[in-house]
């Protein structure tokens, strides 16, 4: 017969752990999903949090409960009794970290790696590719299997490049020959874009698509993702670079096909020329 303290961990651990993840599944603290990568992303977080509040809530529950329970009594002098060593619990809260790290570990590569991060960049020799093919690709996210691929309607990818500087970022769109200040994209299409700085290291932040991407000097990154949700959602800069980092942000604007055309067609300068 189990001990009645072990009896209770068991029950409240139990309790806790269906707590956390009926809480996770009933309450959302992050913002619309407006890419193909945020649902991927979004597991991730929700086992996170899970795990990080159960943590939370046992360590704080267990140190009130300890300064309550094992409080000084009146008149209670001396030290408490000498306890050296517990072998089977100092193995168990080894054990069951070592766990949990592992677990976090690989699930997370295997998130990265579904969002095409894991992607070699250096020898991708497609038709899409619009950079130099002597400019090595240094990192980023690829063109992941979750993107619109095994949809019978392929839409073509929308190559744009990104060049970032203090303390604007810049699109241009090597087709038309346009550079815009805001990042225009057709909904439900993949997008490809190359994104190199001209000075220090800035990133590429847009929390509505879970994504984030370096932009380093001097080595080009790359970042695929399928926009799937019209709307207009902040960029922000997300690598403290200089004093107006803080207001270097811009905006992308996800529209329908016809729309994105439209705005294609008025800001094109070949368009213009032929016209
Ligand atoms: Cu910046």
């Amino acid at each position: 017969m189990l001990p009645l303290t072990a009896i209770y961990t068991i029950i409240i651990s139990v309790g806790l752990i269906f707590g956390c993840i009926w809480a996770s599944n009933n309450f959302n603290f992050l913002p619309v999903v407006a890419s193909s990568n945020a649902p991927i992303y979004d597991e991730l977080f929700k086992v996170l949090f899970v795990i990080g509040t159960i943590l939370f809530i046992g360590m704080t529950a267990l140190v009130i409960y300890s300064l309550i329970k094992f409080r000084k009594k009146p008149g209670q002098e001396g030290d408490g009794p000498p306890i050296e060593e517990n072998l089977p619990l100092e193995i168990l809260w080894t054990a069951v970290p070592a766990v949990v790290v592992l677990f976090v570990g690989l699930y997370s590569y295997d998130i990265y790696n579904r969002m095409g991060g894991m992607q070699l960049h250096s020898h991708n020799n497609d038709i899409h590719h619009t950079m130099s093919s002597q400019e090595r690709i240094w990192g980023g996210i690829g063109e992941a299997s979750t993107q619109v691929k095994d949809d019978s309607q392929v839409f073509p990818v929308v190559n744009v490049e990104l060049s970032a500087m203090q303390f604007a970022f810049l699109f241009n769109y090597p087709k038309g020959n346009i550079i815009s200040g805001e990042l225009h994209v057709p909904v439900g299409h993949p997008v490809r874009m190359t994104m190199e700085s001209t000075d220090v290291i800035h990133a590429f932040w847009v929390p509505e698509f879970r994504l984030k991407q370096d932009v380093i000097p001097g080595q080009p990154t790359i970042l695929n993702f399928t926009p799937t949700k019209t709307g207009r959602y902040p960029i922000i800069c997300a690598e403290l670079c200089g004093p107006y980092h803080g207001g270097m942000r811009s905006t992308v604007v996800v529209e329908e096909q016809a729309e994105y055309d439209d705005w294609f067609q008025k800001n094109s300068k070949l368009s213009e020329v032929e016209a």
